[in-house]
């Protein structure tokens, strides 16, 4: 082949699937589709997990990426810029449309409240489910081909029922199981059985596992809420500017959503709970369904997410968890 072949350019054309993911479940069950897609392999795909912010953060991440890509200005690559289950700001959107001849591709899939406004017309590539599907649905339905479409359907949509908190859905337990497993195992463990086997949760090995992280749960909830709740009263409950019960908990289980739930169904006049995640620096907002609109409130102190569980980052952690928190946070407010 000679060097002016254009068999020779189309052989020598690297591609470079770079998808942006946010930490939990459903972040985790979009990368196995974007393993198993239609358009490009797995070995073409590097995956980076996000937070809505801080260090973590989408758009600290997805900056990093950019002013790379500007600097190295590789020839013969095709790059393709996936987002799954989070979405960048506007700034970032803007920066992203000055560079879309950078890439073949860009698909950013999205269903949280604070990137509603993306939704639309906006981008032709921003694509926002208004929250009808989750991420890993979204992409289910967008990367992985007619012909294995069936075979991810029950992941896709477990982790939906799980992930939007759809209580009586008939996937919803095999949703709980699946972010057990993706507790036990963690982020990159869960993605290679997953990819490998989209229904891993029915093995033997994984069925053996369940029970006993399952029964670790229930114990890890219970003795949060008796531990910060039953005991310390006095300071753990507080209201909001809006008049709103509140409780707070430190985060000390890995299961901020049952915690919370549970929360809530132990104390009908708790409006919406608030955990302290010490580690990401982040507080963590649950509330029931149409109750309490808590992305509203995340949204004003710089985070994000649904109206029944949302974050934001806590600049001031130390003060905040050593000072009396209700104090502190009072600032919650509806306004
Ligand atoms: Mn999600």
């Amino acid at each position: 082949m000679t060097e002016n072949s254009p068999l020779c350019t189309k052989e020598e054309l690297t591609r470079r699937v770079q998808l942006f993911t946010h930490s939990d479940l459903d972040g985790a069950a979009s990368v196995v589709m974007a393993f198993n897609a239609e358009h490009w392999s797995r070995d073409e795909v590097t995956y980076e997990i996000c937070q809505y912010s801080g260090p973590k953060g989408i758009d600290i991440r997805v900056g990093e990426y950019l002013d790379k890509l500007e600097a190295e200005k590789e020839e013969n690559v095709e790059h393709i810029l996936l987002m799954t289950d989070i979405g960048p700001s506007k700034e970032t959107c803007a920066r992203i449309e000055q560079m879309e001849e950078w890439f073949e591709e860009i698909i950013i899939l999205d269903h949280h409240k604070s990137t509603l406004w993306a939704g639309g017309e906006k981008y032709p590539w921003f694509h926002h489910s208004g929250n009808s599907a989750c991420g890993a649905k979204m992409a289910w339905n967008r990367f992985v081909s007619a012909d294995e479409k069936k075979q991810f359907v029950g992941l896709a949509k477990a982790t939906d029922a799980y992930d939007r908190w759809v209580l009586d859905s008939e996937n919803r337990e095999r949703g709980e199981n699946l972010n057990l497993l993706f507790k036990f195992l963690g982020f990159p463990k869960f993605v290679d059985e997953f990819s490998q086997n989209p229904d891993a949760d029915f093995e033997s090995n994984m069925q053996f596992v369940l029970p006993v992280i399952r029964a670790g749960q229930k114990r890890a909830v219970r003795r949060s809420i008796e531990l910060q709740l039953n005991n310390s009263a006095k300071d753990s409950f507080f209201f909001d500017k809006a008049g709103r019960k509140v409780a707070l908990l430190i985060a000390d289980n890995d299961y901020v959503s049952q915690t919370g739930e549970q929360v809530l169904k132990d104390f009908p006049d708790v409006d919406y709970v608030a955990f302290i995640l010490a580690a990401p620096g982040i507080m963590s907002l649950r509330s029931r369904n149409n109750g309490v609109d808590v992305a509203q409130i995340a949204e004003k102190f710089g985070g994000g997410g649904h109206s029944g569980a949302a974050g934001f980052p806590l600049e001031e952690l130390r003060a905040a968890v050593l000072a009396v928190p209700a104090a502190k946070l009072d600032k919650l407010d509806d306004e």
